[in-house]
């Protein structure tokens, strides 16, 4: 597929994705979600790319769903637009790599939706923050109103969903909502650091810690701990050996794949 609202860069097992609609404050459009599903593919088959960095161009990361495209919607098609990018998120989410949110500024609405659906959030102290849903008489449509109490609690969520009120990014670290917030010029170098930093680590392992986690943070404690049991004897058959070998070697270990 030929892209137009995405532009991709990799180098050196990382992929940046940068969201690129300026003109519109990067707001998602179905042409948005047709590229991603269509990306969301392509890195999963990709073994080169071993993490994946979601940016926006200019002043926004994502100024929400476009509202040009939403406001003719009738129940039934507003549902299915809701639905389809669900899943679009959903995707990104289980992808087998990590996905960090270089958050350079505006996220709101379906903007932070989209990034509550990667790994984690490093912000732009320039960056804002908040789901302007109500402020338009709707609710959002990209399962904030599930992803954002599991990840900052319900008291900080329902603060933001229900004031549609922007929130800046020292706000938001204190509430947990984003990991890490740097001055503007420094966030792409701190995120490819970063980024640079877990594509160097044992790849099933940072494969499995995510989905682990990720499985797991729905499971009970024991069904949780059963899994990471079952997965953590799994990776002796492979990586954990070499892992550990070049440890006691005192050598750099010699990852496959
Ligand atoms: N959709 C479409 N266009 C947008 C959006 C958007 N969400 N946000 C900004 N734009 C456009 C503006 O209309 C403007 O276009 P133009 O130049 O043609 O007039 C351009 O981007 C620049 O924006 P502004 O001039 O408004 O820039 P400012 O710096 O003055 O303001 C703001 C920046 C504060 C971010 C302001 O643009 C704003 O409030 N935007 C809307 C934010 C918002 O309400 N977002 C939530 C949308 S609803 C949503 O995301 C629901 C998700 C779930 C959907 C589920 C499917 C059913």
């Amino acid at each position: 597929m030929t892209y137009e609202v995405l532009k991709v860069n990799v180098t050196e097992g990382i992929a940046t994705v940068t969201i690129s609609r300026p003109q519109a404050l990067n707001a998602l459009n179905t042409r948005f979600f047709q590229e991603m599903d269509s990306l969301i593919a392509e890195i999963g088959a990709r073994n080169d790319i071993k993490v994946v960095v979601i940016t926006g161009e200019g002043k926004a990361f994502v100024a929400g769903a476009d509202i040009g495209e939403m406001v003719h919607k009738t129940k039934a098609e507003g549902a299915e637009f809701s639905k389809a990018g669900q899943k679009t998120l959903r995707s990104l989410e289980i992808l087998d790599k990590p996905v960090i949110a270089a958050v350079n500024g505006f996220a709101l609405g379906g903007g932070l939706e989209l990034a509550l659906a990667c790994d984690f959030r490093v912000s732009s102290s320039k960056a804002k923050f908040g789901q302007p849903e109500v402020n338009l008489g709707v609710i959002p449509g990209y399962a904030a109103t599930q992803r954002l109490p599991r990840l900052i609690g319900l008291g900080n969520a329902l603060f933001i969903l229900l004031t549609g009120e922007m929130i800046g990014a020292e706000e938001a670290l204190r509430m947990g909502l984003v990991q890490k917030v740097v001055e503007p010029e420094e966030l792409m170098p701190t995120v490819l650091g970063l980024a640079k930093t877990i594509a160097s680590k044992g790849p099933k392992a940072v494969k499995l810690v995510k989905s682990v986690s990720r499985r797991g943070f729905l499971m009970d404690f024991e069904a949780g701990c059963a899994l990471e049991s079952e997965t953590f004897g799994s990776l002796f058959e492979n990586e954990a050996a070499e892992g550990m070998r070049a440890f006691l070697e005192k050598r750099p270990p010699k990852w496959q794949g």
